[in-house]
Order: C-alpha cells, then sequence, then structure tokens
C-alpha cells in the first residue's frame, strides 16, 4: 500500500488560532481524507511552535512562566481540531521530550558534517515572523514581510553555513520542477536562490525559551532549526525506539509540507538545506496557499483582524463553512472573507442546490416507490439524457482526483456542482411528479429516480473528504453502506435496486442570518478574545453575547470554565460605575456605547445591551464593570472594559446592579 504523508505548519501560540490557522488544517485534512479514500497510507500531522523570543514575550505579558503560557494555549489549538472535523493522526508540541531528542540529533548531524561555525550576529531581528532582516531588505526601517517593528541584536551565535548549499539546491530545483507549487512561489524562491545565500544565525545568547544547543546550553536554538524539524520528530526521527525507526523508513520524506505564503523561503530553503547538510532525503513537495484577507489586509493574530471559526461554524454549521473556505479560495491566490459571500453560497449552493436535491430525490423515491431504489430500464437508461448524468458522475471521480492531486479544491467542488447542476436539470425535463401519476408509465417514473439518485451517491462519495458529515447523511437517506467506498472503484450506475432508503431530512436548513448580524457578531468581544487566551472558554460577559444560535446550530452544551485559583480571579479588577451617557452603535442592533464614571476616569464602554434597553433607562444605573480589561475596538469604537450583565440561555441580558446605590470606583468581589 503507498503512503501519503502531509503536514500542516505548526502554529505560534501567541494568541488563539483563527481562520487561517483553521483553514490551512482543513485543506490538509480534505487531502488527507481524499488520499484515504484513494486506498493510501495516511499520515496528517498538525501541532504548535512554542520556543521563540515572540512565546517568551507573550508569556511574559500573560504573567506566566513560558511552559506554562505553551500548555494552556496549545490547547487552544488542540480544541480546534474536533471543531473543524480534522483527522489528523499526530499532534506535535516542540516542548515534547520527543520533539527536544529529535532536534539535538539533527543539529548533532548537521554539526558533525561540518555545517555549524560558531561567530558573532549583528543586525535586525523581526520577532513577529522570528526571521533575521539584513539591512538592505528593511523597509522604511521595518519587516518587509509584516510591517513590523525590528530591534538590533548584537550577541554571538552559531552559524549555518547556507551559503555552501547554493548549488546544491539550485541542483535540486532544477531536477524537481515540482519540488514549490505553485509555479509563482517557485520561481521567487529560485530569483531568490540565484541572488546568492547568506550564512545564517541558528541559535540565540539572550533569551532561554528554546532547545539548548548540545555541548553548549548557553544557546538556545533559533526558533525555525527547531520548528521545522517537527516535521521529522512525529515520523520517529531521533528516537532510539525501533518501532519509531521503522515509522521513519516508512514516512520519511514527507510528501507534502502544505503552509502559508508567507513561510515560503523557511520551507524552501533553510529547510531542505538543513536536510541536505544532514545526508537526509528532501520532502517532496512544498504546497503554499494564499491569504485570508479582512478589508484588503492579511488576517493575523498580531493585527487582530481576525474571523473566529467557531463564530460561523456556529450558524452554518461545520460542514458549510467548511464547504464556503474551500470554494472561495483559488489555489495559490488570496481570498477576501465575506459576510456576502458564506451568506450568498449557504442559501445558493447549498440550500438550494445541493440540499433541494437531495431532499426532492429521496421525497419522490419515498413517496412514488416504496422507499426503495427502484430498478431502471436497461433501455430507457441507454437515452442520451441518462447517459449525460452517469458518464458525468463517472467521469466527475477522475475530475475530482485531479484536483486534489494539485490542491485545486475549489475547482473539485466546482466540478461536483456542475453535476448538482446537471442533475437538477435532469429532472426539471423528465418531470417524475408528473410520470408518478400514469401507471402505464412506471419504468419511466423508476429509471428518471434512480439516475438523479445514483448521481447523488458519486457526489456524496466524492464528498466525503470536504464535507465529511453532510456526505454521510446523504449515503444514509439514500441506504448506503456507512463505510466509505473506496473511490479506486467509484464509478456511477451502482446503487442497488431494492435497497431501503433512510428518512428524508434537511442538509442545510433555513437560516433566518443577515449580512448585519454577522457583522455585529465579528465585532463582539468572546470571552476569548477579551480574557486569557487559554481556551474557547464560555462567554464570560452576557452583556455581550453573540446572537442566539440559529435553528442550523447543532444543539451544544454550555461549556464550563476550567477551576480558577483566588489570586488569578483577583487579577480581574471588578468595580461600581455609573453611567452617565447612552447611545446606540450606528449600524449595530446589539451594541450601545456607554460613558461611564469608574471613579477612577471617565471612559468609554461599548456593551451588547442596545437589543434589551432603550439609551434613556441606562443614564445614571449603576452598574459592574471589567476595570481592567484590555481595550477592544468594537465596530470602530474602541472599548475600554465590560458591563456584566446575566442571561438565560439565549435570553435578552439583565444588567447586573446593587441593592443600594455604592459609589462609582467601589471594588467588587
Ligand atoms: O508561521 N490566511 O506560525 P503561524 C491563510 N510557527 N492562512 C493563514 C493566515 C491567513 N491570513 N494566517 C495564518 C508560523 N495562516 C510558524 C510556522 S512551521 C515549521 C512553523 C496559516 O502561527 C498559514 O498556514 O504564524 C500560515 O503559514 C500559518 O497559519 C502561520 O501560522
Amino acid at each position: 500500500m503507498s503512503r501519503f504523508y502531509i503536514t500542516t505548519p505548526i502554529y505560534y501560540i501567541n494568541a488563539e488560532p483563527h481562520l487561517g490557522h483553521a483553514y490551512t488544517t482543513m485543506v490538509a485534512d480534505a487531502v488527507a481524507r481524499a488520499h484515504r479514500l484513494m486506498g493510501e497510507d495516511v499520515f496528517f500531522l498538525t501541532g504548535t511552535d512554542e520556543h521563540g523570543q515572540k512565546v517568551e514575550r507573550a508569556a511574559q505579558k500573560a504573567g506566566l512562566a513560558p511552559r506554562a503560557f505553551a500548555d494552556r494555549v496549545a490547547r487552544s489549538f488542540e480544541a480546534l481540531l474536533p471543531e473543524i472535523n480534522a483527522s489528523n493522526d499526530d499532534f506535535i508540541r516542540t516542548t515534547e521530550p520527543r520533539h527536544y531528542a529529535s532536534v539535538q540529533a539533527l543539529w548533532r548531524s548537521v554539526r558533525d558534517n561540518g555545517y555549524i561555525y560558531k561567530g558573532k550576529y549583528e543586525g535586525w531581528y523581526c520577532t513577529v515572523d522570528e526571521v533575521f532582516v539584513p539591512e538592505t531588505q528593511l523597509v522604511d526601517g521595518r519587516c518587509p514581510t509584516c510591517g513590523g517593528v525590528v530591534e538590533k541584536i548584537s550577541e554571538e551565535s552559531y552559524f549555518f553555513k547556507l551559503s555552501a548549499l547554493q548549488q546544491p539546491l539550485l541542483e535540486h530545483y532544477r531536477s524537481h520542477p515540482e519540488f514549490v507549487t505553485p509555479a509563482a512561489r517557485r520561481n521567487e524562491v529560485m530569483a531568490f536562490l540565484e541572488g546568492g545565500l547568506e550564512d545564517l544565525s541558528v541559535s540565540r545568547t539572550s533569551f532561554t525559551w528554546g532547545i539548548p544547543v548540545p555541548d553548549d546550553p548557553a544557546h538556545v536554538m533559533y526558533v525555525w532549526f527547531d520548528a521545522l524539524t517537527n516535521y521529522m520528530t512525529a515520523a520517529g526521527y531521533g528516537s532510539d525506539d525501533p518501532l519509531d525507526q521503522a515509522r521513519f523508513e516508512k514516512f520519511w520524506p514527507a510528501d507534502v509540507h502544505l503552509i502559508g505564503k508567507e513561510i515560503v523561503r523557511q520551507h524552501a530553503i533553510y529547510w531542505p538545506a538543513f536536510l541536505l547538510a544532514a545526508g537526509l532525503p528532501l520532502p517532496r513537495q512544498i504546497v503554499s496557499h494564499g491569504w485570508w484577507l479582512m478589508e484588503g489586509a492579511k488576517m493575523s493574530k498580531s493585527k487582530g483582524n481576525v474571523v473566529r471559526p467557531h463564530d460561523y461554524i456556529a450558524r452554518f454549521g461545520l460542514d458549510a463553512f467548511r464547504y464556503f473556505v474551500f470554494r472561495e479560495m483559488v489555489f495559490g491566490q488570496d481570498a477576501s472573507f465575506t459576510d456576502e459571500a458564506i451568506l450568498g453560497r449557504y442559501k445558493a449552493d447549498l440550500a438550494n442546490d445541493l440540499g433541494n436535491l437531495a431532499s426532492r430525490v429521496v421525497t419522490l423515491l419515498h413517496r412514488t416507490c416504496g422507499g426503495r431504489v427502484p430498478q431502471p430500464s436497461p433501455a430507457l437508461l441507454a437515452r442520451s439524457e441518462e447517459r449525460a448524468v452517469l458518464d458525468a458522475a463517472s467521469a466527475l471521480v477522475g475530475q475530482v482526483k485531479a484536483a486534489i492531486g494539485t490542491f485545486q479544491l475549489s475547482v473539485a467542488l466546482r466540478d461536483i456542482w456542475e453535476l448538482v447542476g446537471l442533475t437538477n436539470r435532469y429532472i426539471v425535463a423528465r418531470e417524475p411528479w408528473k410520470l408518478a401519476k400514469d401507471p402505464d408509465r412506471r419504468a419511466e417514473l423508476e429509471t428518471s429516480l434512480f439516475v438523479p439518485a445514483d448521481a447523488l451517491r458519486v457526489i456524496a462519495e466524492l464528498l466525503r473528504p470536504f464535507m465529511p458529515t453532510t456526505a454521510g447523511r446523504m449515503l444514509e437517506m439514500l441506504g448506503c453502506p456507512a463505510h466509505p467506498a473506496s473511490w479506486s472503484t467509484l464509478a456511477a450506475g451502482t446503487l442497488q435496486p431494492g435497497t431501503a432508503l433512510g428518512q428524508t431530512a434537511p442538509l442545510f436548513p433555513r437560516i433566518e442570518l443577515t449580512v448585519e448580524a454577522l457583522r455585529d457578531m465579528a465585532h463582539e468581544p468572546t470571552a476569548s478574545s477579551t480574557a486569557s487566551p487559554a481556551k474557547p472558554a464560555p462567554q464570560a460577559a452576557p452583556a455581550a453575547a453573540p446572537a442566539p444560535a440559529p435553528a442550523a446550530t447543532p444543539a451544544q452544551e454550555a461549556p464550563v470554565a476550567e477551576q480558577i485559583s483566588y489570586d488569578e480571579f483577583m487579577k480581574v479588577d471588578l468595580r461600581v460605575a455609573k453611567i452617565l451617557e447612552a447611545e446606540r452603535v450606528p449600524k449595530s442592533k446589539k451594541l450601545m456605547k456607554l460613558r461611564v464614571d469608574t471613579g477612577l476616569d471617565t471612559r468609554t464602554i461599548v456593551a451588547g445591551i442596545a437589543e434589551a434597553y432603550e439609551p434613556e433607562a441606562l443614564v445614571n444605573r449603576t452598574v459592574a464593570i471589567v476595570f481592567n480589561l484590555k481595550p477592544a475596538k468594537l465596530m470602530g469604537i474602541e472599548s475600554n472594559g465590560m458591563v456584566l450583565a446575566g442571561s438565560a440561555e439565549g435570553g435578552r441580558p439583565f444588567l447586573v446592579g446593587f441593592e443600594t446605590d455604592l459609589p462609582p470606583g467601589s471594588r467588587v468581589r
């Protein structure tokens, strides 16, 4: 059995995961699932990148030791995986002992082969990207990649002889034109390589949060040397255990490192250079996708202009969210995430095209064929309309496989929707509801329902990697076995006549959401954006709670927050405040802008209570607020704190009050 090893980047844990991270993991997931369906032995890896200056600083800011901070935030990346239905086989954290062993083994190999020497690094460093930036590449004194501030560093450092590997790398690129894809990225890398390479600083001495350099623990390794090696660690590299060694033999080199376009250089130059220096095989392909943009800028943790996957999954359902991101981003290009687009695709592509097709066919089969797959007539199946649908379904299998092979998920889905459209048109032309009224046309009726049912089966089998739950439900409705059919034998015409069908259930229920409601949601703080970055916590502040979920939302139990210590609780500075002014935020149904007297200052707080209170009813009210919450922008207004309110599940918020009027500034405990 051939094997397939695919990885995502390991994500920095300096903030909560957002759509960008979820996207890469979902694409890798869809590709991994497709390869399993093609009969391959798949290993799909994702994880977290936990060392380095950026994380050390984020931990300091959170008042935690780096390891404790890493343990907390890594959990939110791990928790995202079931939420997006990722079928990863392993989750690696760079703080695990297996990884220390592996990175140190790679370092020793590279060093013993003569590629590491000691020197002094003087120059610029961008902590956001964790990269050294040559002075000539600064743009207005800032990082050319993220535009962030760079710092001057001057310290003893080990260097990696990258310059010595320029020719071997160029040769590899020339003999493996598919090594980096898409071609635009490959061309950039080639141009960079041809321009010559400087040796790379691969250790730091000015901080300690990293993997110690073997035999010189005053140095910690450069975080990219550490991070890139994760791909080998998880396959078993550096382990003494014979089982791990056998796994490494089997799965290394990786088939695909799937990444965003901003980290191509590290993957396409540094990583193969380290491996060449150690005498290890290179990965087969570096595949990079474009960026999700918000209002024209890259969505990023550092900028905070992010889409929180959970917000959309809760409203549209996971598979609709997966469909949208796969369909919307053309491979290799950037894409804008807009509420209009996700709503539009939900209604048109999912509810209308696919959802209606499935429920129409299965309902008609229940009504007219006793809830069983009918027996088609061979003569009628030979007609050109029937052949057109069934031939298109058979051809689609190859098309989808080819599109997945080149990571064109949007093309695969577009092709599947061509068949959805063709099948819908077939039904409209055959009008089985009319045939059902005429007993003499029974054979025509049965054939005209067999054809779309069979096409739907192929569609569902092909949708498995993209929308696993929906595909399963479609197949259940069609009475097909729950275990996936192998794509190697998948073809049209094999639905078994006589099979009992399952119940019809709407795949994509009607939702009443509007673009305005989605926009409000995006601006509302959640506990995870305002409290600790530990995990997707329950709504801490009902005053800013999101809209009650629509009917499409799967019922979910309200999560309970983990226990905290007295000291942790006391970090929250709760105080009495008096509302001085209140006005609705224009274009928002939920948000109210409040001017409050906190006893220590007067400040603006934006609260999600506009549906529950009139502005005039709020003036002069005494409320409880979180005084020391970091400022956040809501609909362009800076909010400094949070007003406390309680609400029953999905109900209106009621402000927290006091039995007597306490003076503003009084502590609440
Ligand atoms: O770079 N659009 O981690 P990171 C699409 N730890 N994808 C995006 C995105 C966006 N706006 N933002 C992030 C690191 N991503 C290193 C990687 S690998 C050995 C070390 C996705 O947390 C995309 O896959 O900054 C991108 O490459 C990755 O998240 C960067 O995650």
